[in-house]
């Protein structure tokens, strides 16, 4: 699998101006996705939002194994890290966005009352690498309860601000982050939930490591949708079920592989999780 550096998947000047927007910013939503919560973590993150305040927000949180999501959350916990899960199409988990959010603008109201400054909105931005749903958590979050955007006295530069309910703002453009490609491990799983672009791996790799990783941290989940034996499981028994053929009469392997791929991506055969966080698959090892 190709591998890139940070300085390809994101030019210098847009990081900078991240950097330079984020310096106004109180807390920061860092989305990643809830089917493998580390590798959709920048590894740029922690140096970009260090001394603010950060609530990672396990997203597609309908696309991923329940019972791992709870420990995730643990563990971010044990971590002393804010987090919660949500499915941001349907709005799942919101109740929970807000009571956090409406919890750190009255913080930050005490913190500013005491040292005898004038109260201001808590200043909030979503942050992610791509595909991890950014822009649709931030359309459910600015939803019915926005106001007019605008600039404001100070902070004009830069993208514009949305006014929330109570004493709220976030800014109406994400924060992109790049996503890490170091490893190989995190390449697989990235590619598996759709995060990388199609060019960057070879899918049909993708969909034979897919297959051997559900059927043995979820025996039956893959081979008992498609009908396939537990013993028989490839993608040409696939494209072989799905009569997948190519004009030369033999097995479409490519095609069976973007089925699987995109079956697994909508969760057309169950909600699974790539990572738990005991298996010690930090950013930087
Ligand atoms: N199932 C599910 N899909 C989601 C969720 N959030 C976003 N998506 C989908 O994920 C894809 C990428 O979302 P988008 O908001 O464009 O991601 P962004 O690149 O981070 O802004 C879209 O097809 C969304 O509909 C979620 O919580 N659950
Ligand atoms: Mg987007």
């Amino acid at each position: 699998m190709k591998h890139s550096g940070i300085a390809t998947e994101m030019s210098k000047k847009r990081l900078s101006l991240l950097i330079n927007n984020l310096k106004v910013i109180d807390l920061v939503f860092e989305l990643v996705d809830a089917r493998c919560p580390l590798s959709t973590r920048s590894s740029v993150v922690e140096r970009l939002i260090a001394g603010k305040r950060q609530l990672i927000v396990l997203n597609k949180a309908d696309l991923a194994d329940p019972a791992a999501t709870k420990q995730w959350l643990f563990h971010f916990k044990q971590e002393g890290k804010a987090s919660l899960a949500v499915d941001s199409r349907r709005g799942d988990g919101f109740r929970n966005v807000w009571e956090d959010l409406n919890h750190y603008a009255e913080e930050l109201s005490q913190t500013l009352q005491k040292k005898g400054r004038r109260a201001r909105e808590l200043r909030t931005a979503v942050l992610g690498i791509p595909n991890v749903g950014k822009s649709t958590f931030l359309n459910k979050i600015v939803g019915r309860r926005s106001a007019a955007t605008g600039n404001r006295p100070g902070i004009t530069k830069g993208p514009q601000w949305i006014h929330l309910q109570g004493s709220l703002l976030i800014l109406d453009t994400p924060g992109v982050l790049p996503p890490q490609l170091k490893h190989e491990e995190a390449v697989f799983k990235l590619a598996a939930i759709g995060a990388l672009d199609k060019r960057k791996y070879n899918s049909e790799n993708v969909g034979e490591k897919l297959i051997k990783f559900l059927e043995a941290r979820y025996p039956g989940s893959f081979s008992g949708y498609f009908g396939i034996p537990p013993d028989a499981l490839s993608l040409e028994i696939l494209a072989q079920k799905k009569k997948f053929l190519l004009p030369n009469g033999l097995f479409d392997l490519h095609r069976a592989a973007n089925f699987l791929l995109d079956s697994f991506q909508n969760g057309k055969f169950g909600s699974f999780t790539l990572e738990l966080p005991n298996e010690k698959c930090s950013l930087t090892t």
